[in-house]
């Protein structure tokens, strides 16, 4: 089993953020990254354990894909069908496929050992509407076992019509519809051919089904009061600025959170864009236009682009560990694990209210005009420092000025610390993932790297250890930008 699982006994063992560092923070917790504040309690209830939907969940709750819906009824110039649908997956990691029966021995197997898990989703590695008979097989024997799971579903959309009483009678409260475009001239340079009604179309016929019926099926399940999840792969000089028209047509129909994911077209892949050279967008890129968007539907901004068969916390993978050949034959579940871990994060998330709520004091004493920075961490859920920065394999990346916390998005790294010895190659891979960023809050840090980084001008922070990341950012912030500081002075 990874480390990377928050297991009980760390959580609970986790330091209470110390009055003193009990700093400001105005980082909202959920939705997308919208406080629980701004939403519905109705609203809230469905979102607050689903790591996807809600920011802050993803610091708590883990979910599992299983991989029982192989076939697909679209083409995408960014998919290549060897590999895992790249409309919730990163290409290029075949999934051991499954059947109903098997998926349901692993959902137990990994809800024993990953307390954390609070949603199945079916994400292919084809498309879970188009493939609906294995995807409500699935549900119907996962849910005999563990009727508290949620249940996801990822569609390109094009049979997600046909499907919205099912999706409602078996409870699902978050779909995800896969939508590139508006325009079907622009889905032709996306979409070569769908499968659909018993033929296949091609070009501005093909977009212009494929448009219609997204909308249909997420115009549907809005009026159902289904949370729809749009995810748009970001393309650019093909769909990058034409995101904007999607984002203001989805939130017209009610989509409760869009979900930009940049194209991964490494040529490896075998795909149509990854051939023909097409680029993915630069981070820089992807946030400038996240940054765009901001006031139209509501951003994710943590999705990883997980494989269709992941397992765990967001950003981590333990399918490794629960591969066919490891699980019983007949497992047991035992609910235990996940009552007794729900129960911690309940007092979690009362101990992070309080500490967040003596927050804005420090950042208001920030002077006004200091400057927004960009700050990494090193963290592996819990909403606190909890990483040494030479297990860092990835960092979640917060922006910070006098008015809050917000979480911005993560960057992939590699771990500079390889048993025991710190690596240099890998070191200018962290540096690379740290790009724009000057300050890294890590649990720990040793002296070399902590030299190497200053070399570079990245300041590691480790004086706040398993405190909660928004209020030590923010105290952070308020000691170097107080109004008294020499830095909000010369700023
Ligand atoms: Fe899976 Fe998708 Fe449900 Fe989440 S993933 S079906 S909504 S449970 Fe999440 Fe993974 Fe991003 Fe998808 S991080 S790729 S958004
Ligand atoms: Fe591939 Fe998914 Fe597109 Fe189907 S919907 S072609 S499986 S990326």
């Amino acid at each position: 089993m990874s480390s990377n699982v928050v297991p009980l006994s760390r959580i609970t063992k986790m330091n209470p953020a110390p009055a003193a560092a009990a700093s400001g923070c105005a980082s909202k917790s959920c939705g997308s990254s919208d406080g629980r504040g701004d939403l519905p309690a109705h609203i809230w209830d469905k979102v607050k354990d689903h790591p996807c939907y809600s920011e802050e969940a993803h610091h708590y709750f883990a979910r599992m894909h299983v991989a029982v819906a192989p076939a697909c009824n679209i083409q995408c110039n960014y998919c290549n069908r060897k590999y895992d649908c790249a409309n919730e997956s990163r290409p290029g990691v075949t999934s051991e496929k499954l059947t109903p029966e098997q998926a349901a021995r692993k959902v137990i197997a990994v809800a024993n050992k990953v307390p954390q898990l609070s949603v199945l989703g079916i994400a292919g590695p084809g498309d879970s509407m188009f493939d609906w008979r294995r995807t409500f097989e699935t549900f119907r024997a996962v849910e005999k076992s563990l009727p508290d799971l949620k249940f996801c579903v990822s569609t390109n959309g094009l049979a997600l019509p046909d499907h919205i009483d099912a999706l409602a009678d078996h409870n699902i409260d978050h779909v995800t519809i896969t939508i590139n475009m508006i325009d079907p001239e622009i889905g032709t340079l996306i979409y070569p051919w769908i499968y659909f009604q018993g033929r296949r179309h091609t070009g501005i016929e093909a977009a212009r089904i494929l448009h219609e019926r997204q909308m249909e099926g997420l115009e549907a399940l809005t009026a159902k009061g289904i949370l729809v999840k749009v995810n748009s792969v970001m393309i650019p000089g093909v769909n990058d600025q034409h995101l904007i028209e999607v984002n203001a047509a989805i939130k017209a129909r009610g989509a409760f959170l869009h979900n930009v994911m940049p194209l991964i077209s490494d040529p490896a892949h075998g795909t149509r864009f990854g051939l023909d050279g097409q680029r993915g967008p630069r981070p820089a890129e992807l946030k400038e236009l996240q940054d765009k968007l901001a006031g139209g539907a509501n951003l994710m901004r943590h999705c990883r682009q997980c494989r269709a068969d992941a397992v765990g916390m967001l950003g981590e993978d333990l399918s490794q560990d629960f591969t066919l050949d490891k699980i019983a034959e007949a497992p047991a579940y035992d609910p235990e694990p996940r009552r007794l871990y729900r129960e911690v994060v309940t007092r979690e998330r009362a101990d992070r209210d309080r500490a967040l709520a003596t927050a804005s004091a420090d950042l208001a004493e920030a002077a006004p005009a200091a400057p927004t920075k960009l700050v990494a961490v090193c963290t592996k859920g819990g909403g606190r420092i909890n990483v040494h920065f030479g297990h860092a394999g990835e960092f979640q990346v917060f922006e910070v000025d006098a008015t809050g916390v917000r979480f911005s998005g993560h960057r992939k790294a590699e771990s500079y610390c390889q048993g025991g010895y710190g690596d240099d190659d890998k070191l200018d891979v962290v540096l690379a993932a740290l790009d724009g960023i000057e300050t890294v809050f890590v649990a720990k840090i040793g002296r070399c790297p902590k030299d190497d980084l200053g070399k570079a001008g990245i300041e590691a922070v480790d004086k706040y250890p398993f405190e909660y990341i928004e209020t030590a950012v923010a105290a952070w912030y308020a000691e170097r930008f107080g109004s008294q500081s020499t830095a909000a002075i010369t700023a």
